[in-house]
């Protein structure tokens, strides 16, 4: 269902990567576009992928007064619902959406939605990587990196896209014909109020799907079993502790898929990440894959073949028989929990950054088992030491380099040492993949006596 955005008046709240791309889109289909963002324009750096567009500028700050004459507010996932221009918009009667909806409603082509709390970009990786396998022309985008928007009018015969409760929060008529719900687990508490409005969000997701579509969901997690109790999308189970359902179950180093008449299996052995949660990643997948109609031993070939995205438990070096390891995606309490269970003690783990209001204390029984020495950066260092206090030796660091330099010196006996912050990145980076690569760099810069050079 097309929308028609000729001579509409749009503004555009949030100047990232969502925002850029949503003004170019909207620009192109004639749109009378405001872009409105809280930072200066020295502070966005110009913004040159939007020079010679057609676009008006509200920058430095959201003026209230623009949005009552505006047709349409298109909001950036990363701008809450309560923000005031946002506020004003909805109060005026005035259309409110993010851009999954804005580009859904061109898009023709199968949609297979990933969401959850962790894995979303493993996994979508991987059901693209099966779905090109299969010969078909696919996009893989989304919360992962590349917009959503950027799929419209391109020749691809099915979308795979990561999705964020942000995302989710801004969607009407989406209908994603195969959708997966990973895990659940506390994050974003900074955002929503509670971790029942979280769940919400997520649960948008399903809001236009019917029994003609499919959901592929995680039995062995009681949240999304709970979560997804009243979905009317026809359900395809995944289980990795082996527990019999319709979909995919794992028995021992075997994966066997049943369901709906169909029966088939796949051996384990062959997949190349490391760590249980990408088995979880990998069933998923294959089971997406699958119920598109993709041919099974194509489409656990190419999963088998997928050596991991960058900054999710990748081995950057060892030295004198220390592995290190940036794990700057891991953001939350759940997925720290997920890749400090896959290594064996001691680890001095690298944690902190901007603290997202949850609670740190689950990771206290993993931390007493594995960890050897906790270096905490960024602002939540403070919340985290209370919470963490006596499970093992907790310094503080004031930089990435002092972080590093301290976990070379603190590990000179032999282990691991993991960048794995339980936090987001914007106290002290642009993004995760800033801060991953700055810890990187200076881990291979580390010189004989462990000093960057
Ligand atoms: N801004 C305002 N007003 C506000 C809040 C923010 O003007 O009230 C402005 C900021 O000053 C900034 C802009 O909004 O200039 C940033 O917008 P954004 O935060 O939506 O970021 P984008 O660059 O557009 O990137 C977004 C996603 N970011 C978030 O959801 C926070 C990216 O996910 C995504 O890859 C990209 O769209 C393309 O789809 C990143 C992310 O951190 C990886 N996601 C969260 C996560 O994975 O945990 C959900
Ligand atoms: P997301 O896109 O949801 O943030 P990623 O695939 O980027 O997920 O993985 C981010 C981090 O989350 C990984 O480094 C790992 O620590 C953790 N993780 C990945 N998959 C899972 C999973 N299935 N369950 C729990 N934690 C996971």
């Amino acid at each position: 269902m097309k929308t028609n955005y000729q001579q509409k008046r749009v503004i555009v709240i949030g100047a990232g990567l969502s925002g850029q791309a949503l003004v170019r889109f909207l620009v192109e289909r004639g749109a009378e576009v405001v872009l409105s963002d809280l930072r200066r324009l020295e502070d966005l750096g110009g913004l040159p992928t939007l020079a010679g567009l057609a676009v008006e500028y509200d920058l430095g700050g959201h003026d209230l007064s623009i949005i009552e004459k505006a047709d349409m507010v298109a909001v950036s996932p990363g701008v809450p619902m309560t923000n005031a221009a946002v506020q004003r918009a909805i109060a005026c009667g005035i259309p409110v959406w993010g851009e999954v909806e804005i580009a859904s409603r061109e898009i023709n082509v199968p949609v297979i939605a990933v969401t959850g709390t962790n894995g979303k970009s493993t996994t979508t990786s991987l059901i693209g990587e099966a779905i090109r396998a299969w010969g078909k022309r696919v996009f893989v985008g989304g919360n992962l990196g590349t917009p959503f928007v950027a799929a419209v009018g391109q020749q691809d015969e099915v979308i795979v896209v990561e999705l964020s409760s942000f995302q989710l929060e801004t969607i009407d008529t989406f209908h994603p014909q195969t959708a997966l719900v990973l895990n659940l687990s506390p994050d974003h508490l900074d955002r929503y109020p509670d971790l029942e409005s979280y769940y919400v969000a997520k649960h948008n997701l399903f809001n236009n799907m019917t029994a003609a579509d499919v959901a592929v969901l995680n039995a062995d997690d009681p949240a999304v079993v709970d979560l997804c109790q009243d979905i009317q999308a026809t359900r395809a189970w995944f289980s990795a502790s082996g527990k019999k359902i319709d979909g995919l179950t794992r028995k021992g180093q075997q994966l066997e898929w049943n369901w709906k008449g169909d029966c088939a299996c796949f051996p384990l052995p062959s997949l190349q990440l490391a760590g249980e949660h990408n088995v979880e990643n990998a069933m998923a997948a294959l089971s997406a894959a699958l119920v598109q109609g993709c041919p099974g031993d194509v489409a656990w070939s190419a999963i088998c073949a997928f050596a991991g995205l960058p900054h999710r438990m990748q081995l950057v070096r060892t030295l004198d028989g220390v592995s290190w390891y940036n794990d700057s995606k891991g953001t939350n309490v759940g997925s720290v929990v997920k890749s400090l269970a896959g290594l064996s003690f001691p680890v001095t783990l690298i944690a902190g950054g901007k603290d997202k209001g949850g609670d740190y204390a689950p990771l206290r029984p993993l931390l007493e088992q594995k960890v050897n020495h906790l270096i905490l950066i960024g602002e939540a260092r403070h919340k985290m030491s209370s919470a963490l206090a006596g499970c093992c030796e907790i310094h503080s660091a004031e930089s990435m380099l002092e972080a590093v330099e301290t976990a070379y010196r603190l590990t000179a006996g032999g282990g691991t040492v993991l960048l794995s912050p339980a936090c987001s990145s914007f106290d002290m980076f642009d993004s995760y993949e800033h801060r991953g690569t700055v810890f990187s760099t200076l881990v291979n810069n580390l010189g004989a006596a462990g000093v960057t050079t």
